[in-house]
């Protein structure tokens, strides 16, 4: 196939340390399909999807079929010449009610996707929890019971003692925020939960957790290299008002500092936002030395930047974000603003905590209207919004803050949560019919640039 777009002039690989890290990403519940293969048992979100909630009443009990289809999936990986994979593991594949009997034929499907990366000299980095919690735990309140620490840990020893000896990059949660706020206090996602009453106790777990899985893998393999995830956004106040900049600084804490600031040991930024004060209905005595992980990288997954303003009608933060249709700017598909700088932003205001090691961006993408015309797909606005972002990165690298890696979201196109299969994000397109794969132009370009 032909490179798309000539390299002159434009950030090449080679303006980065041989040693930057490059990927892409995907996810179990996103793409694997076969939910009921093999012994899996059901998660929340096989009931969830059976609602209203998701668009057009999407499911993904098929999606692009990773489960059948990985072989295919990592060929492309390695046809694209993406030195690094990360992908997931589904926690109900291979403990099926959650906590109790291991689930061999979910081991065994692990292993392979794994062995097969490894034949192909593709580094796997596996997440273990991303978003799709085994329904027989939710039904005993799932994020929201403080046992979760207790089946957490036991689903995470399973996993490194089944993989310690191929895999060697960890990452514990992905976006811990996301899975609390829109599962546990909006309830637009699995379990459909709503209420601050959930959501603090919720995020509280997921916090002790991500500290807990840290401690685990460390324990059980020393060597290995451990990380978790973030949702990230530059925030811009909507005005220089007193007000807007107030509220500004109260996003800023629940988007960008909530789950981090407790993991470095500075517990909840409770000054800038007052209403985690009740958190501690929700803790145990010791629990602040609990929460803190010295994590050896910290992913970073970044979109977009967000606009605030102050607003009395928005409880709790009394601040919403103001929305790309009020602001006439260009956007993703997912109405998400086209903002390179934020990425920037943010390695800078990470890369400035003095407990953080490394930083990977462990996602980044986008969703356009993608369109396959004779046989290809030309997705110019995709590869203009990687290309600006990896710009930023290089930005970052030249600046000396602690940024070592860079993963594209997602290999293919996949099942994005509640807007079902109408958002894709991959570098690969997939008909959902006939599972054929196309390498979108966006896909050969990062292809390109990394052989550059
Ligand atoms: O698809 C999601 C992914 O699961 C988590 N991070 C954001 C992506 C795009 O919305």
């Amino acid at each position: 196939m032909n490179p798309i777009v000539t390299r002159q002039d434009q950030i090449a690989s080679s303006d980065f340390d041989s040693s930057f890290i490059w990927g892409v990403s995907t996810s179990a519940l996103q793409s694997e399909g076969n939910h009921k293969a093999d012994g899996k048992g059901p998660n929340i979100w096989d009931e969830f999807v059976q609602g209203k909630k998701i668009k057009n009443q999407d499911k993904h009990y098929h999606s692009s079929g990773f489960y059948q289809h990985f072989k295919k999936d990592i060929d492309l990986v390695k046809e694209l010449g993406i030195p690094n994979f990360r992908f997931s593991i589904s926690w109900a594949r291979i403990i099926p009610d959650g906590y109790g009997g291991v689930n061999q034929k979910g081991i065994d499907f692990y292993m392979q996707v794994i062995d097969y990366c490894l034949d192909n000299n593709i580094v796997p980095w596996i997440t273990l929890y991303h978003w799709d919690l085994p329904l027989a735990l939710e039904r005993k309140g799932g994020w929201v019971n403080r046992e979760i620490l207790i089946w957490f840990e036991a689903y995470v020893r399973v996993c490194i003692n089944a993989y310690k000896h191929k895999v060697k990059h960890w990452i514990v949660l992905n976006e811990p925020l996301v899975f609390t706020g829109a599962g546990y206090f909006a309830g637009i996602h699995a379990p459909g939960k709503k209420h601050l009453k959930n959501f603090l106790p919720a995020a509280h777990h997921a916090a002790l957790c991500q500290a807990l899985g840290y401690r685990v893998i460390k324990e059980i393999q020393p060597n290995s290299l451990v990380g978790t995830t973030f949702s990230c956004s530059h925030i811009t106040p909507y005005s220089m008002k007193e007000k807007d900049l107030k509220a500004a600084h109260r996003m800023d804490a629940l988007l960008n500092r909530l789950f981090i600031e407790p993991s470095l040991g500075l517990g909840y930024p409770i000054e800038s936002l007052p209403v985690l004060n009740k958190m501690k209905h929700y803790m145990n005595p010791g629990d602040e030395a609990l929460l803190k992980a010295d994590f050896d990288f910290i992913g970073i997954q970044i979109y977009t930047r967000e606009v605030v303003a102050n607003s009395l009608f928005t409880p709790y933060v009394r601040a919403k974000l103001v929305p790309v249709h009020q602001r006439k700017v260009h956007h993703t598909k997912m109405s998400w603003e086209v903002y390179p700088a934020s990425i920037y932003e943010i390695i800078k205001k990470i890369s400035a905590y003095k407990g953080v090691k490394k930083i990977i961006v462990t996602e980044n993408g986008a969703s356009f209207h993608d369109e396959v015309f004779l046989g290809r797909v030309e997705d110019l606005d995709r590869i203009h919004f990687i290309e600006k972002h990896i710009e930023q990165v290089h930005k970052a690298v030249l600046e000396n803050h602690k940024i070592e890696g860079y993963f594209v979201w997602s290999l293919t196109d996949n099942f994005e949560w509640a807007e079902g299969y109408e958002q894709r994000f991959g570098l690969v397109y997939i008909d959902y019919d006939s599972k054929e794969r196309i390498i979108k132009n966006s896909g050969f370009w990062y292809r390109d640039f990394l052989r550059s």
